[in-house]
């Protein structure tokens, strides 16, 4: 088995305490930190299908979870560069109700480096909470909002909505995660929508310098 593979089978095992070691072999074994995120990425999704069978159980979903948060620990300083913080202040968090965060801190990261400076809120982060650090931060230029649930869609729109209502100015909302879309971003009024960290970068690169 490739150490890549060997890597993808141990966060789906959720072997936490091996995937920073086996993560450091695939690297040393040649395989770009892209190629490797992927395969842990692709091991989530097996994980999540495996969880809609009933093959495995919110436990298992939280090891693996685990095991691939301790993999992008190594994988982060490969995936950033140097951040100038020049395009202002990003706040972010997964909306109220949901504390799927690993795409979120995928998405966080390549943020930072595309040059915001980054305040994490962390999960289950409220409408009020968002705008209070909006309130509370200087220069802020970008919201960025993550939702994994479908059942917590209705908290990303009372959250865009309640910061574009909320009179504070200067700031672009950005949100995405797995069920959301273009054009539900659209219609609950934020000012952009990323299916993927890379693009979430790119996207609030525009949003801000537009
Ligand atoms: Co949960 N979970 N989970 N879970 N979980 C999903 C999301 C699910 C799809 C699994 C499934 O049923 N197949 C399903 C949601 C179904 C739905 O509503 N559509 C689900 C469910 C049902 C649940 C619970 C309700 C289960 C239960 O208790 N019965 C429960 C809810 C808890 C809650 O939040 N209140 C629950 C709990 C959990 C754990 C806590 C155990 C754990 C999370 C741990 C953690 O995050 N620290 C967990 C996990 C691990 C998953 C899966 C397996 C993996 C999620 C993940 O990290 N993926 C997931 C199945 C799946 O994803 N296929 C599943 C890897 C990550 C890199 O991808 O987060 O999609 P993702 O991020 C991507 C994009 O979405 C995008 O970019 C990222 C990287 O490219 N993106 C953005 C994300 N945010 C963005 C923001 C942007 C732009 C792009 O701009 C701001």
């Amino acid at each position: 088995m490739s150490k890549i593979a060997e890597v993808k089978a141990k966060v789906e095992a959720g072997k936490a305490k091996l995937i920073a070691g086996l993560v450091q072999e695939a690297l040393d074994e040649g395989n770009a930190a892209g190629d490797i995120l992927e395969a842990m990425i692709e091991s989530m999704g097996v994980v999540g299908d495996k969880f809609s069978t009933g093959d495995l159980f919110v436990p298992e979903m939280l090891m693996a979870a685990k095991a691939m948060s301790k993999g992008v620990e190594v994988l982060k300083p490969l995936l950033t560069g140097e951040s100038t913080s020049s395009l202002g202040t990003c706040v972010i968090g997964t909306v109220e109700g949901d504390l799927h965060d690993i795409g979120k801190n995928l998405v966080a990261m390549m943020i930072e480096s595309a040059g915001f400076k980054v305040v994490d809120l962390g999960v289950d982060v409220s409408a009020e909470k968002f705008i209070n650090a909006v309130k509370d931060n200087e220069n802020v230029t970008l919201v960025a909002c993550s939702g994994l649930l479908t059942s917590t869609m209705p908290a990303m729109k009372g959250t865009v909505q309640a910061l574009k209502a909320s009179g504070l100015k200067g700031f672009k909302v950005i949100v995405g995660g797995a069920p959301l879309t273009e054009a539900f971003a659209a219609e609950v009024g934020a000012d952009g929508f990323a299916p993927d960290a890379g693009s979430a970068a790119v996207k609030a690169k525009e949003l801000v310098s537009a």
